[in-house]
């Protein structure tokens, strides 16, 4: 095979040094030994000079620092190739007359497990993690692991890392055959040169060093190997809605079963690349990244955070039971504060609840209980806070109910504490404001299931101190979460957001689309749920509370839509009152179509005025991204999200935006911003109070920008 032999760059990432009979050769390329052109060009000479130099015998490949391989270089993604590609480099080892070992210790993922398959043999040692995770990128593993993963594993194992994207450690990476032996110390280097000694030791006919994976046998029995792709092909086709790699992975293995090892490696190269070019790969990689960058809030690196050891939670509703699991399942102690002891007892049910439907569904062991619930204390006085490094207010969304509960805060915490609030909306300035310790108060939105949903909006007051911020988003990592920062306004980022696409949805309606439509067509978009199930899951008289409130300072110009509110005068709340937009008989949680909903729908819009018109899906999803996008540009117009990928983040995390598309500043990007701008002007005919173009759509289109250009910014 024809392999590039450009020289490895003067300070290659990849070394090698003779060890006796065995080249060691060491790939050193921080953060995590992706396998870049540099590494892929080190590599490659690195086997050539094995072959060539009769000293060698042996070659062990290790990675540096804290990981073996973690795949292929994603920042190369979307750029032009540069050769070497590594399935060449790949084939260049698997053919080496010299047997190749592979010692893993940490991440072995993606390309670097499909370096390690390309090796003869291969060793790990604990605390190793090996997976095949293209899958989560929009991709398969395109350097021959979905030819040599089945080969050597079998077709059901192999499909199920693949489709996954699951990493397994050590000794089940032992049982399941990916691995010869796993190392009885962790020091990888000793582990992995005693077995390239031990197998040279060793040598033999019965012994023979080189031993390829592309002859390896797991799909020896091939009736077992089809049924597994055809199970596999089944349930992927049920369960990976819209998304492009998984069915591509499973006609991999359809051809690993079925054609020469060539000629699947072939067939994967072809589907590798249509992967690599979709926009989903975009999407996806875009999402990688995001959700890494929103992390590095600039007072994680000007202020160290301060110590959270105990947390108060303040409220034993949904929000606040579900903050305290939340914080009980990162291993904090969580004090609950409730106003009476009925209440309290509420609090501690929710609590339990939650950890009992673990227990149900088979999640949790019994005994896993009751040394959780030993961490978790109840108290119907502020007093028992006077200890907490950090407290989170969770009650009812009222200014002055709030201002009440931090007032006793400011009384009874110690100097130092962290006081958050978890308000979706209140103005947070006013709360600090209202206390002697603005420098303390932060808020921490949380979403409902607080203990399950990713997304923390750590929204910044203006006189809040930097190390409060780098504490908010200590706490994040040791909860799990994914912190985003947001500036204080009305509904942070996300309900911000929201409130101005729901609008858009309600015009719709009101002009003439069904909810079932609106909600069909969001669905077929990538949402999990449409805005009228997410009412009706949620409950209707919350918006209708809000809508309430706010009745008073709306614009009496701005269009309003009432069909919510006929629903909710009738008492249909959605699931819980057994119908809102949608039918719940007996409970159902999915709803059907109501067709006295739309008698109510079709009165409003004669109350309106309005003539019904018809609109396509995509014409109903051109507007619902328009506004998202729209207000998703205000918000960081007016710095209350620091760049567009924290919007992006925001909404996939906390409002079920498609992954895959990877946001809607994304999405708008790919779509195309003039494009965008141009669907806000023509929609701004019929009603130009509410389609007001962004002013920093109208900016970057004038300059030919795009939202990835301010990513980098900040
Ligand atoms: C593939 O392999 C395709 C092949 O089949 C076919 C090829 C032909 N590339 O997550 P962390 C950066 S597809 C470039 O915070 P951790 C990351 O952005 C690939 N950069 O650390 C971050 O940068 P920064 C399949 C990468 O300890 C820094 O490293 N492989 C890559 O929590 C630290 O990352 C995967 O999908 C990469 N491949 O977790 C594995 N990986 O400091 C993806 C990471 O500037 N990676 N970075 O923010 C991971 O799952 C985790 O990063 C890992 C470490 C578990 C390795």
């Amino acid at each position: 095979m024809a392999i590039d032999t450009t020289a490895p760059a003067a300070s290659s990432p990849v070394t090698h040094e003779l060890r006796g009979k065995v080249l060691l050769i060491t790939v050193d390329n921080p953060p995590v030994n992706a396998l870049s052109v540099d590494v892929r060009r080190g590599l490659a000479a690195a086997i050539e000079h094995a072959e060539a130099n009769p000293a060698v015998q042996a070659v062990l490949i290790v990675g540096a620092g804290r990981n073996f391989i973690a795949g292929a270089d994603i920042r190369e993604f979307g750029k032009p190739p540069q050769p070497p590609a590594l399935p060449d480099v790949l084939h260049r080892m698997e053919t080496s007359h010299k047997p190749v070992i592979a010692a893993i210790h940490g991440a072995a993922l993606g390309g670097g497990l499909e370096v390690a398959l390309a090796a003869h043999y291969r060793l790990a040692v604990a605390g190793a993690k090996l997976g095949l995770p293209e899958v989560n990128l929009g991709l398969l593993p395109g350097a021959g692991g979905t030819q040599r993963t089945p080969r050597l594993i079998g077709a059901e194992a192999a499909l199920s890392l693949m489709l996954s994207g699951r990493h397994v450690g050590a000794q089940e990476a032992l049982k399941l055959g990916l691995v010869d032996r796993v190392g009885a110390s962790d020091d990888v280097l000793a582990e992995g040169l005693a077995y390239a000694q031990e197998l040279l030791a060793n040598q033999s006919s019965a012994h023979p060093h080189v031993r390829r994976t592309r002859d390896a046998q797991g799909m020896a029995d091939r009736a077992a190997a089809q049924a597994a792709i055809d199970a596999a092909r089944a349930e992927t086709a049920k369960k990976s809605r819209g998304l492009f790699s998984p069915l591509k992975i499973v006609d991999c293995v359809q051809a690993a079963l079925d054609e020469s090892f060539e000629e699947g490696l072939r067939f994967e190269r072809k589907q590798f690349l249509a992967c690599l070019e979709s926009p989903q790969r975009a999407g996806l990689v875009h999402a990688f990244f995001a959700e890494r960058e929103v992390q590095k809030a600039p007072e994680t690196k000007s202020a160290a955070p301060r110590a959270i050891d105990t947390v108060g939670v303040i409220g034993g509703g949904t929000m606040g039971a579900g903050i305290a699991v939340a914080v009980l399942d990162a291993g904090l102690p969580v004090t609950m504060i409730e106003r009476d002891e009925a209440a309290l007892a509420r609090g501690r049910a929710h609590v339990e609840k939650v950890y009992d439907g673990l227990i149900a569904k088979g999640r949790m062991k019994p005994e896993a209980k009751a040394p959780i619930l030993a961490r978790f204390n109840g108290s119907t006085s502020y007093d028992a806070l006077a200890s907490a490094d950090l407290v989170i207010e969770a009650v009812f969304e009222d200014m002055a109910v709030k201002q009440a509960v931090f007032a006793e805060l400011d009384r009874v915490c110690k100097p130092g504490a962290v006081l958050a609030t978890n308000t979706s909306y209140l103005d947070i300035d006013a709360i600090a404001a209202s206390i002697k310790r603005a420098q303390d108060v932060v808020g921490l939105h949380f979403f409902s299931p607080a203990n399950i949903m990713k997304l923390l909006e750590v929204v910044v007051p203006k006189a809040v101190s930097a190390d409060v911020v780098a504490t908010a988003f200590e706490l994040a990592k040791k909860l799990r979460k994914v912190p985003v920062r947001a500036g204080v306004c009305d509904g942070f980022i996300g309900n911000r957001m929201l409130a101005v696409y729901r609008t858009a949805a309600d015009h719709l309606m009101e002009d003439g689309a069904s909810p079932y439509q609106i909600d069909q067509a969001v669905r077929e978009f990538g949402f999990p749920m449409g805005p009228y199930q997410v009412v009706d899951l949620a409950g209707g008289d919350i918006g209708w509370a809000t809508r309430k409130r706010r009745a008073a300072t709306r614009d009496p110009k701005a269009r309003y839509v009432q069909i919510a509110d006929r629903l909710c005068e009738r008492g249909w709340f959605g699931q819980k009152t057994g119908r809102g937009f949608y039918l719940y008989p007996e409970g159902a949680r999915a709803g059907t179509p109501d067709p006295e909903v739309e008698v109510i729908i079709a009165a409003e819009r004669e109350r309106a005025g309005i003539t019904p018109r018809t609109f396509t899906n995509e014409e109903i999803i051109r507007r619902y991204m328009a506004a998202m996008i729209n207000e998703g540009a205000n918000v960081v117009h007016e710095k209350i999200a620091l760049r567009p990928l924290d919007v992006d983040v925001t909404l996939m995390y906390g409002y079920g935006f498609p992954r895959y598309r990877g946001g809607p500043m994304k999405y708008a990007d790919s779509v195309g911003l003039a494009n965008v701008l141009a669907d806000i002007r023509e929609f701004a005919k019929e009603d130009p109070l509410f389609w007001r173009p962004s002013p920093l759509i109208v900016e970057l289109v004038e300059r030919g920008a795009d939202f990835a250009s301010l990513n980098q910014a900040a």
